[in-house]
């Protein structure tokens, strides 16, 4: 038996015992026998969670790049690491092979040392999805910088704020980002940005939209000239296991965006061991994961994960919606995707088009369906499972955070059954606590609490960079010994999680505790409805009461509207229970999305509460807009 490679239920059940009953044997064993090490190390774990402080692979050095590219030149050189599919169909895809990113990836190190860039430096990296971001990361991890990769479709008054908080010396960018039809322009983003951040030194520019810009002398450089004249060797510097590797900015739910801080060889391990088994990659396979690598999802499972393995993981640049709804599907057929991982909020943005944009493409290429981001409602789950699956690929619904550097709860596909909305088992390693009001932890099965985990796995964010004590309060004074994902989850009879949604989400109407998520799926059942949101607001006699935006499809917003209110309210009924009817029913054009798709319920609260006065920064916000569009309905 192959710890490394699960294969079926059975030996998933062995190798979790085996993992929990002696953790540092387990990934001892992991560590040692698939991943290149330059120093081994002396002590395999030690943590205490009361101060908090985790290392795994004390001692020991590597350089995450040499188990990413080097190490596959010999076997591989020749095979496609990074597939890159343009965001225009009439641009020719790319196919990168090991070896070719071997030498970009030197030649932009050489590049970055030139600009006296230094171990430990941090670099800030606001880059599209063009082939420039994946060299730009790994070069970082290659000379031993910290890469802060900040998504390019944040605002500049956001990037200067993640600029400053690392002190990053330099950032590397692009003129221009294509996003379906239209184009942004990067660069003068970055410069209002500047304005504001004195310590940077200096810019690299990747030329992509070719439009005009403004070189600031003695700080801007074009990036191509420099790569040319750049050496395509460059000697890996030696990390120690516990060296930085990035820093990843997440919003809390208040106050200023954490850096959340992860290390070279936990998040190595982990996260090339759970892409090998969550998405059963095999030799041959072209995996597409459609996140961004400018969240965590793209840098674990674009980038370290699938590379680790010597994989071959595709690169998209464009939109679900360009140039029509069918993007996804015909890059499926093109390049015989066999592993596609996406979030919900693509999925039923997808839904609501018409059938035959799916079904006009090949997809029996497909073995795994992944899902991520947020709760995937029931009926998502079964239009996924339904239309791209046809029912012969497994869904797997990946629970985890930026905190936890890689999936923590996932089914094993073809392994583990799966259950539409349930997450199910806890991966390898992994040991979830469900955790009460009072700090007490519930046992059995058929219960809901919140989700807590009990002991470290090797890719937990180290600290949140400048502030280790927000780091403490934030994940682990919550609960004593435990870390605190901020999430609520209920464990059916048979032991398989389902994530509620965040804690904060919970509201308690009459006493009772209604999760958010199951009254949005309730919702969405109906046929009128393509996306719903529900928040709490103040209630005389129930405490709270339920206010529910709902977006309609295109043939329902010709109904009457009261009808539509009961027909959504006996829903509820039916599926949850009367104390989950909704008292206010809106219907709007839109939600206020963050840039990665999750709605800022905050908003939707204070406009529910008629309490406007202070919205709070809605600039991050991917269609700022829609705030006022649903106060003028509401009418505050
Ligand atoms: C990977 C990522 C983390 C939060 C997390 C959850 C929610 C993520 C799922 C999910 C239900 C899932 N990192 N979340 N995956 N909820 N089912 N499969 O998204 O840091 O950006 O967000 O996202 O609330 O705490 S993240």
């Amino acid at each position: 038996m192959s710890n490394y490679h699960i294969k079926n239920l059975e030996e998933y059940f062995q190798i979790y015992r085996k993992s929990v009953r002696n953790p540092e044997l387990f990934w001892e064993e992991i560590a040692e026998e698939h991943f290149v090490w330059r120093k081994r190390w002396n002590n395999i774990l030690s943590w205490d969670f009361e101060k908090p402080e985790v290392k795994w692979f004390e001692g020991a050095q590597l350089n995450i790049t040499e188990n990413c590219i080097d190490r596959h030149l010999t076997k591989y050189s020749d095979k496609t690491a990074i597939l890159f599919e343009p965001n225009s169909v009439d641009e020719p895809a790319q196919h990168i092979t090991y070896k070719q990113l071997y030498a970009q990836v030197n030649k932009m190190s050489n590049v970055l040392k030139l600009q006296g860039v230094k171990k430990g430096d941090r670099v800030c990296i606001y880059l599209p999805m063009i082939p420039e971001l994946a060299y730009a990361v790994l070069a970082c991890a290659r000379i031993g910088a910290i890469h802060s990769v900040v998504f390019a479709g944040f605002s500049s008054t956001a990037l200067a704020t993640r600029i400053n908080d690392c002190d990053a010396s330099v950032v590397i960018t692009a003129d221009g980002s294509y996003r379906g039809a239209k184009s942004i322009d990067l660069k003068s983003i970055v410069d209002e940005a500047l304005n504001d951040c004195p310590g940077v030194k200096s810019v690299l520019v990747a030329e992509r939209t070719g439009g005009k810009m403004n070189l600031v002398s003695d700080r801007d450089h074009l990036l191509a000239p420099l790569m040319k004249g750049a050496s395509e060797e460059c000697a890996i510097e030696v990390m120690d296991a516990e060296d930085p590797l990035f820093i990843l900015y997440t919003s809390g739910s208040t106050g200023k965006p954490k850096g959340m801080v992860h290390s070279c060889a936990g998040y190595m391990v982990y996260t090339a061991y759970t892409f090998k088994n969550i998405f059963q990659y095999r030799e041959d396979d072209v995996y597409w994961c459609t996140a961004d690598i400018g969240w965590i999802t793209g840098h674990s499972y674009i980038l370290y994960g699938p590379l680790a393995n010597g994989a071959t993981t595709v690169m998209f640049e464009g939109v679900p919606s360009y140039p029509d709804y069918g993007r996804f599907w015909e890059v499926v057929e093109k390049h015989k995707i066999t592993q596609f991982y996406t979030a919900p909020t693509a999925i039923r943005a997808l839904a609501k088009e018409p059938l035959e944009l799916v079904e006009k493409y090949d997809l029996s290429s497909l073995k795994v369906l992944g899902s991520v981001g947020e709760p995937i409602n029931e009926e998502a789950w079964h239009w996924y499972n339904n239309n791209v699956g046809k029912k012969e690929s497994p869904i797997v619904d990946t629970w985890w955070q930026t905190e936890t550097g890689g999936i923590m709860i996932s089914p094993i596909p073809y392994s583990t059954p799966t259950k539409p909305t349930f997450a199910t088992l806890p991966f390898i390693g992994v040991q979830p606590a469900l955790m009460d009001e009072n700090g007490k932890e519930i046992k059995g099965n058929q219960v809901e609490g919140r989700l807590c985990i009990k002991f470290p796995w090797p890719s937990i964010a180290r600290t949140i960079w400048g502030n280790h004590e927000r780091y403490r309060e934030t994940y682990f004074s919550a609960y004593k010994n435990m870390y605190f994902t901020g999430d609520g989850a209920s464990r059916d009879a048979v032991g398989y999680y389902r994530i509620t949604g965040r804690v904060d989400d919970v509201i308690i109407v009459s006493g009772h505790n209604l999760g958010t998520a199951p009254i949005e799926d309730a919702i969405n059942e109906h046929q009128g409805v393509a996306e719903s949101a529900i928040v709490g607001f103040p209630h005389d006699i129930k405490g709270n009461a339920l206010f529910g935006y709902v977006i309609l499809k295109e043939e329902a917003n010709s109904r009457d509207q009261d009808e539509l209110r009961i027909e959504i309210n006996r829903l509820i009924s039916e599926k949850i229970g009367p104390i989950a009817k909704l008292d206010k029913i809106v219907f709007v054009p839109g939600l206020p999305k963050t840039r990665s798709g999750k709605i800022m319920r905050r908003i939707l609260r204070k406009i529910a509460s008629n309490d406007v006065s202070n919205l709070g920064d809605v600039s991050t916000l991917l269609n700022p807009d829609v705030v006022e569009q649903i106060r003028k309905i509401v009418g505050v």
